[in-house]
This record gives C-alpha cells, structure tokens and sequence, in this order.
C-alpha cells in the first residue's frame, strides 16, 4: 500500500502528516481505555436489547447509550488523528450491510457524480445549467460479481406525499425510506459539475488497509483503492463566500435520494478519507457501493456513503439520514 505524505500544508487545518501521526500516537492508549469501558458497558446491555433490526444498525435502546459515549470518544479520537493501518494481508472480505438506496443495480454507464458548489464551475467543461437531469438507470436483470450477488429489486412505486422536492418530473419519490426525504438535496435547475469516472481517476491512486467499524458492534480489516477527497476537493475546489471562507460541510446522497449523509469539510480532506473504486484490489461491487463510495475511517460506517451521485460543499449543516434517527452526527470511533 502506498502512503503517499502530504508534503504541502493543509490550509484547512495547518496540519502535516506528520503532526498528525505523533497526535495519532499519544491518543491510542486512551483509546483502548474507553474501548474497554465501553465492552464491559456493552456486555451487560447485550443481554436485554432486542435485535430485531436488520439495517445494520443499533436497536433503538442502545442509541442514547451510544449517544453518551460519543461526546467522550470526540475528545479522545480527534478528527485529525490518523486512523491505524494494517498490512494488506490482514484484510478480511468486508460483509455487506446496509442497501438503502442502492437497492436497484446501477447501469455503470449512466452513473455521473453531480456537484454542486464548486468555484468558477463555468470554466469547467463539465458544467452542467441544472445537475438533476441526469437520468441514472437501473438494472432490470440481475448483477452478480464475484460471490458478490445483486439481486433486483423492482423499484417502488412513485408516492407523491405533497414534497416539492419530490415533483421531479418523470423520476421516482425520494426519501421513501425510514428517515424519509433529505431537506439538502439540490432542487431542480441547480448548476453544477456532472464528472465522470474519469475526471475521478485522474487524480493519483491510493490504497488504505484500514479497521472498517460499523456502529453495530463488528469490524473488519478492509483493503480500499481509490483517491483522496482531499485530491477531489483540490481538483475540484469550493467556492468561497464573499469574506473568503470556505463552506464548512459536505453533503453527499445516493443517485436515488434515498441515503444521505453530511460531513465536517475538515472530514472530508483528512489523508485517509478516500472516494473509493475499489476492494481488495478488484473494482468495488454494486453492494459494497460501485462505482464510488466513501470511507472515513476515523468514523463509523454509517458514515461511509455507498454510490455517491451528488457531492455539495454547503455552509449549511447538512441533512443525515441516520442522525435524523437518533444517531450522532460525528459518529467519531
Ligand atoms: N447507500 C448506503 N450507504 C451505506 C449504508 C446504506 O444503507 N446505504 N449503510 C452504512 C452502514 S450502517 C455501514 S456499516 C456500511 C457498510 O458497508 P459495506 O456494506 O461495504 O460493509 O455502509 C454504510 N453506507
Ligand atoms: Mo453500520
């Protein structure tokens, strides 16, 4: 794996690499401390919740004791510490949990990554007038790669529940799942960039063997391929407010709408948050988030968006489908 060191200064945050590591360092063994506080809270817990979910997620009556924990572990794990890595011969096959929005297979070649708030987006010759006339389509067979099996699931019918972010013309309800319709989406007519795989791969590649942990209780090494947001943000830079400050967030939701989560910028341009391609050194699979997904891996899962369509640097703290639920939006580790 290659870790590649910033060698210029992050205007964001002023912080090397290396700055980072030695923070990194001083922090682990407080780390474990609460780790272990929190196994001993969890055994007891375990014993009485009820684990009938099946999205990947707590029950309802472990989220306020998550809530608790996550106040303290801010201050122990901060967020720009690095995240420890692994040799690639550590890692696991990540399982696959969580399909909201992402139950229908993606026709790889209508897939574009909208974004919105980038500077000077009419110099690029990906502008685009309105972003939300892309049309993604989906599959009506079945995907399967690789032991990774995609099955179909027809799409669900078009409720109009009176939201004006919905009347798109011509294109499936949004938000029909739990947490219902994301108020950060772009409504129609929103300028922006409509980038290709390409304009994403051109930026230098990365690999990261890193601790992959979902707010459930599991983890799993995970070998990931892609490019750094920081790159992306670079490339592709947002543009200031009058005053010269840069948006403070970064939206992102799935082609469909229905999964949606929002980001501190300074998340966004850590070293090893990457906008990944691939696992394990094979392309990522539908499941898993293909043609483009998120890890953070100084956050939890659900934090980590599978199919991203829409990018938006906002200064408005965005909308996230899981804090919406009860869960802490830093969903620090
Ligand atoms: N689009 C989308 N992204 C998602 C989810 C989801 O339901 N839909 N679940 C999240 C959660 S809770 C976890 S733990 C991880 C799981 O990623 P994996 O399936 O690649 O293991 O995806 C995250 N990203
Ligand atoms: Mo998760």
């Amino acid at each position: 794996m290659s870790e590649r060191k910033v060698k210029r200064e992050d205007p964001a945050h002023h912080t090397t690499d290396a700055e980072v590591l030695a923070a990194s360092r001083k922090l682990t063994r407080r780390s474990f401390a609460v780790a272990a506080i929190g196994a001993a809270a969890g055994f007891g817990l375990y014993r009485w919740v009820d684990y009938s979910r099946d999205d990947g997620m707590q029950p309802v009556r472990l989220r306020r004791a998550f809530q608790a924990n996550a106040a303290l572990s801010r201050k122990v794990f901060d967020e720009r510490a690095l995240a420890p890595t692994y040799p690639a011969s550590r890692a696991e096959n990540l399982r696959i949990n969580g399909l909201i929005g992402i139950k229908e297979a993606i026709l790889p070649e209508s897939w574009r990554l909208q974004l919105v708030g980038a500077a000077n987006e009419k110099n690029f010759a990906q502008y685009v007038p309105d972003v939300t006339t892309w049309t993604y389509e989906y599959s009506r067979g079945t995907e399967s790669t690789e032991g990774d099996h995609f099955t179909f699931v027809p799409p669900e019918p078009v409720v109009n529940r009176g939201d004006p972010i919905q009347e798109r013309a011509g294109k499936r309800s949004r938000g029909l799942e739990e947490a219902g319709p994301s108020y950060s989406t772009v409504s129609a007519g929103t300028p922006g960039l409509l980038l290709a795989m390409a304009d994403i791969t051109r930026l230098p590649a990365n690999e990261l063997v890193t601790e992959f942990k979902c707010v459930e209780g599991w983890s799993q090494i995970t070998h990931w391929s892609g490019v750094r947001m920081a790159d992306f943000i670079e490339a592709y830079p947002p543009a200031r407010k009058p005053n010269g400050s840069l948006p403070r967030y970064v939206y992102m939701e799935t082609p469909n709408g229905d999964y949606y989560v929002g980001y501190d910028m300074r998340v966004c341009r850590h070293p090893q948050t990457l906008l990944v391609t691939g696992m394990a050194g094979k392309p990522l699979t539908q499941r898993h988030g293909a043609p483009l997904r998120l890890h953070a891996p100084t956050k939890y899962g659900y934090k980590q968006i599978k199919r991203i369509g829409l990018i938006v640097y906002t200064d408005l703290k965005p909308d996230d489908y899981w804090t919406k639920l009860g869960y802490d939006w830093y969903a620090g580790l």
